[in-house]
């Protein structure tokens, strides 16, 4: 591709936005930002280096005022706002920035998509990468724009992409040689509108691969299970439920990976020696061991590798135990799904937190399993009314609405009592309090430990 002086319009100026500015312009194209919010709102802009002419913020420019041959989505940009429409009724070539980002790299790229999981699995996966000895890099969706990342790399190099349904909507010659993807619940149906097209923009992962490339699916979950047939990779399956005769699944207590053609059965290592916790983690664990695998791996390095995961931080991460209270931060639980599997990896008497702006869900199931598991249910944000409501029809018994996050806190502590666990998994995005779940999770963590008068590590 020619880009030199190429008229290139980046939409939104967060991190995705702003990494492809930096990348457009080492490439010598003419760069454009817009962002709907002022300069003061926007962090990281100063040193940007574009002048008045090509950062337009605070507004929605006009198209003919750019006139661009190509525009760059952040993730958090609908394709409905007008001036894509405009775009795309113009014939304007539209990217994401995962897409630019990955266009002239020439490393191996692993990307992981699915509902929930995402995280985990791509810090897993990135972790056992590291074992090959090659140079690996983990970003995307996972809080770090892949622009800046995958700058330089050669093609030993390995890229971890996680990657979210807003990245992979307008694929275009995106190539994920080793693709996974976790499962598929409803979320972000206030963007994709139906589950239908909530898989589509995720089938995308897999648009460029070749034969010899590899999808990582799940058994369990028969949307994503139908997709292996419409594929041309290689499917490898997955299944922490049926004992697969051929894939990645249980034999009672040791994951295995079978072969039927070969008749192998090769235990890859028990669950008890897993540090993370839950059933769903199975899942998260066998694609990543998959994953590994494909990288070349030999099964007994995997093993180690997967013996060694601690699990990532804001995902069910244990804060600590205060006089007999378990406290745990699950501020990722962005989604009911995310939520009920938090709900489910507990035996003990849960004080819930929940609550913050809701992404187009139904509470009523979610609530039907918080009305079992849940002693006292802390509801809080836009979303905290509807909650309610849900809650109420299910049955919970104790439900407290409260007007702050630290008043939210403060009464899930005096709810508890020893032989507990107190538990921020919301349900929702943290979007109408904090900037993002990192900084929702974080607070939460500060806050349980300064009532205990633990020093709060920085
Ligand atoms: N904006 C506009 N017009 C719009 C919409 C947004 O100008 O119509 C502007 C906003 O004012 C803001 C900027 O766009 O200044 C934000 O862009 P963004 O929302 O795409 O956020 P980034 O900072 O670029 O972060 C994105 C991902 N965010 C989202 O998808 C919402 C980050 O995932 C990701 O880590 C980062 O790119 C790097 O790849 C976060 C996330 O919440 C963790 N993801 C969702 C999830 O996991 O559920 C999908």
């Amino acid at each position: 591709m020619n880009w030199l002086n190429k008229r290139v319009l980046v939409i939104g100026a967060g991190l995705s936005g702003q990494a492809a500015v930096r990348k457009l312009k080492s490439l010598g194209a003419e760069a454009f930002l817009t962002d709907s919010q002022a300069l003061e709102k926007l962090a990281g802009i100063e040193d940007i280096g574009l002048d008045s002419k090509h950062l337009l913020l605070g507004r929605v420019p006009e198209i003919e005022e750019i006139n661009p041959e190509m525009m760059i989505l952040s993730p958090g940009v609908s394709p409905k706002l007008p001036l894509v429409q405009q775009g795309i009724s113009r014939n304007v070539t539209l990217w994401s920035e995962v897409e630019l980002a990955m266009h002239d790299c020439p490393a191996l790229c692993v990307g992981v998509t699915g509902t929930n999981g995402k995280t985990t699995t791509t810090t897993l996966i990135g972790e056992l990468s590291k074992l090959t000895g090659r140079p690996t890099v983990v970003a995307g969706n996972i809080g770090v724009a892949m622009s800046g990342q995958v700058k330089g790399l050669e093609d030993n190099s390995i890229v971890v992409a996680e990657l979210s349904s807003f990245q992979l909507e307008f694929v275009d010659k995106l190539r994920i040689h080793i693709g996974v993807l976790l499962n598929l619940t409803p979320d972000h149906l206030d963007r994709h509108g139906t589950i239908e097209n909530y898989l589509e923009a995720k089938a995308q992962i897999f648009k460029n691969q070749s034969p010899t490339d590899l999808a990582i699916l799940n058994w369990d979950d028969p949307l994503v299970r139908d997709l292996g047939s419409r594929l041309q990779s290689r499917v490898v399956y997955f299944s922490p439920t049926t004992f697969l005769q051929d894939g990645i699944s249980l034999w009672h207590d040791d994951i295995v990976f079978a072969v039927k053609e070969k008749k192998t059965m090769i235990p890859i290592i028990s669950r008890k020696e897993l540090k993370l916790r839950g059933s769903h983690n199975l899942e998260n664990v066998m694609a990543a061991a998959a994953a590994a695998r494909a990288l070349g791996l030999s099964w007994s390095e995997i093993s180690d590798g997967l013996a060694q995961f601690k699990g990532v931080e804001h995902r069910q991460e244990i804060v600590g135990s205060y006089e007999g209270i378990v406290y745990v931060n699950d501020s990722k639980g962005t989604n009911t799904d995310a939520a009920a599997k938090a709900l489910l990896a507990f035996d003990e008497p849960l004080v819930l937190i929940a609550g913050g702006k809701n992404k187009g869900l139904d509470f009523h199931e979610f609530m039907k399993l918080a009305s079992q598991k849940v002693k006292s249910l802390i509801l809080l944000g836009q979303a905290a009314d509807e909650m309610e409501e849900a809650a109420k029809d299910e049955g919970v018994e104790r439900i407290i609405k409260v007007g702050s996050f630290e008043e939210g806190v403060k009464k899930a502590i005096s709810e508890a009592v020893p032989g507990d666990v107190v538990l921020l998994s919301p349900a929702c995005t943290s979007w109408d309090m904090f900037k993002n779940y990192e900084q929702r999770g974080e607070l939460f963590k500060e806050l349980v430990r300064r009532h205990y008068r633990e020093p709060i590590q920085q």
